[in-house]
């Protein structure tokens, strides 16, 4: 699990750098703390997993928002709980797929985004730690769609609905382990809706449309939620956005 930094591409060693920096700045002794998924907030377990083992941070409990993540945090030895036992968190860390300058992301890449978008509610304050492509003028300028959780039992239906009520188009995501639809920790379906960037509309309105249509569970898009990002860029350096 430990990364020595040598051994990082540039890249990767910002993003270690970008984690440890938020985690050192927001997770404090007796913190209850929500854990994303993805590449980047992996080093953000293994800050957390140094810190402990040296004692500079004492009595941290972690919610994961996936099954990997509670692996990283259970093999890292820390405290894991969930929202059932800690339902109030005071921090929530995680990473993105894409972040607009009024800090609106896309999430859910990794199919993870209706857990992360619970336990993201769940916390006081909510951090994003990402590589700075995911740094955008405007969402879809590198990922061009918006995950959007599902029940299996309206996927085909919703697969019609969305673009005709949002525009682009809407693709069933499959497995890359079994033939079938990817299967997320809920057991649901994952509809990655590709939408045209140039779109004038207001991503908040796209959220309460696709909120109030039967069968969605949870959209990838996070409005107005986010304290601050950790950018971390291919020159080592890192910069948090307030
Ligand atoms: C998670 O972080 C997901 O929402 C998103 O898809 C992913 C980004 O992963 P990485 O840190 O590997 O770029 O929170």
């Amino acid at each position: 699990m430990v990364s020595t930094t040598n051994e990082l591409s540039p890249i990767d060693q910002a993003k270690k750098k970008a984690a440890f920096a938020c985690g050192k700045k927001y997770v404090e002794n007796g913190c209850r703390l929500g854990v994303g998924s993805g590449s980047t907030v992996k080093f953000l377990v293994e800050y957390l997993k140094h810190a402990v083992k040296d004692g500079s941070l004492k009595d941290v409990v972690c919610v994961p928002t996936s099954y990997l993540t509670r692996r990283w945090l259970l093999d890292a030895g820390l405290t894991v709980t969930d929202l059932d036992v800690t339902p109030e968190l005071d921090v929530c860390i995680d990473g993105a797929d894409e972040v607009d300058p009024s800090f609106t992301c896309i999430k859910g890449g990794g199919g993870c985004l209706a857990r992360e978008k619970i336990v993201q509610n769940a916390a006081k304050k909510f951090h994003v730690i990402a590589d700075h492509s995911k740094e955008v003028k405007k969402l879809g300028e590198n990922f061009k769609f918006v995950p959007i959780e599902v029940l299996p039992f309206a996927a085909q239906a919703l697969l019609k609905t969305i673009p005709q009520s949002e525009g682009g188009s809407a693709e069933l995501r499959m497995s890359k382990q079994v033939c079938g639809p990817a299967i997320t920790d809920n057991n649901n379906f994952i509809i990655d809706w590709t939408f045209d960037k140039n779109r004038h509309g207001d991503w908040k309105e796209v959220q309460q449309r696709l909120a109030n249509t039967p069968g969605i569970v949870e959209t990838g898009l996070f409005i107005d939620v986010v304290e601050s990002v950790f950018f971390a860029y291919d020159d080592g350096s890192v910069k948090e956005i307030l």
